[in-house]
């Protein structure tokens, strides 16, 4: 009975030498060990006989048995190391970078050109103590029209071909109804400036768009005149402009201001440039609104962001800032 232990162990061991060689994998490795230590393996088979050995012979054949096994156990953690130490050489060389090669160039975004010039328009007049207002796109036509002095039948309509939506809604054609709400809600005295996008039913050409965007400025308080009003244009024109400009006012008119004024700038030998028109409010909208008219005063202006930045940079059509064309976008 030892003796048929013993050729079994010299068999598997003889097996096991060619299994192990062509072990190639650590999922081999695997499968080989439970073939033969594992719970239903060839070695532990060879223990479960030992119970029938007589008792005489079980300490040499479980010594032998042993040997067998540590054998394997060994071999197999050995080669366990090796593979794992392959497997990692194998992952460094697959995940080796070349960190000298040029990168993918991804391109920096920037702001567009009509935001930029909003931002430095908002800076100058925060900076000056005004607050940044903004309303709803979506107007009624008594914020719109009425609100501002501008009946129904009046023919100053005209001016503001608006799109409208349904029920006395329309899109605003400027951010005036932001500043009639903005003095609806708190009193005087009120610094403000609206930016925001508006909306007039234009056929596009190179100074027209139906999508545009304006900033509106007004300031209500006791005692304020139109040289109040000359003052700050002109802080204006040297900070966003630079210096150098003359200024020059000339009559107009708008519903919601008396008097009211065009207001053009022009450097040296240069053409008289139109930046905005502007005007003291008229006091039938400081009626409106609830404001006493024989207590405060104040003014107001508008202008244009896309004209604003066709000036600055020299830009001749206004349907450029619409189209997303990133050679246009990307000069500025
Ligand atoms: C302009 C020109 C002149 C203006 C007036 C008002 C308000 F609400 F106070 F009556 N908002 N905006 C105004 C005045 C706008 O745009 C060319």
């Amino acid at each position: 009975m030892l003796q048929e232990i013993a050729t079994r162990v010299e068999e598997i061991r003889k097996k096991w030498e060619e299994d192990g060689r062509r072990v190639s994998s650590l999922k081999e490795l695997e499968e080989v060990r439970i073939r033969y230590l594992g719970r239903k393996g060839l070695v532990t088979a060879l223990f479960a006989a030992l119970r029938e050995l007589p008792p005489a012979e079980r300490a040499e054949a479980g010594r032998l048995l042993n040997a067998l096994r540590e054998e394997i156990q060994g071999e197999i953690e050995r080669l366990r190391t090796e593979l794992q130490a392959a497997a990692e050489a194998e992952r460094l060389r697959r995940e080796a970078y070349d960190f000298t090669l040029p990168g993918v160039w991804r391109g920096v975004g920037k702001l567009h050109p009509l935001t930029q010039v909003r931002l430095e328009i908002e800076r100058i007049f925060m900076e000056m103590g005004f607050d940044v207002a903004s309303g709803p796109e979506v107007e009624t036509d008594y914020y719109n029209f009425e609100a501002l002095n501008i009946p129904e039948d009046h023919p100053a309509r005209d001016e503001w071909d608006s799109f409208y939506i349904g029920e006395g809604l329309l899109l605003r054609t400027h951010t005036s109804p932001v500043q009639i709400r903005v003095m609806k809600s708190r009193k005087p005295p009120v610094r403000i400036i609206c930016p925001g996008r508006c909306y007039r039913r234009d056929t596009p050409d190179a100074t027209h768009f139906p999508v545009f965007h304006q900033v509106e400025l007004l300031w209500v308080e006791r005692g304020l005149t139109m040289a109040h009003l000359k003052w700050i244009i002109e802080e204006f024109v040297r900070q966003f402009f630079g210096p150098g400009y003359e200024m020059r006012f000339s009559a107009d008119f708008f519903p919601f201001t008396e008097p009211s004024a065009q207001v053009h700038i022009r450097r040296r030998g240069g053409p008289w440039l139109e930046i905005m028109g502007a005007g003291m409010v008229d006091p039938a909208v400081f009626e409106e609104v609830g404001y006493d008219p024989e207590e405060v005063t104040g003014f107001a202006f508008g202008l244009g962001i896309e004209r604003m930045a066709m000036l600055k940079y020299g830009i001749d059509d206004i349907r450029l800032f619409f189209q997303n064309d990133v050679r246009f976008l990307g000069q500025f």
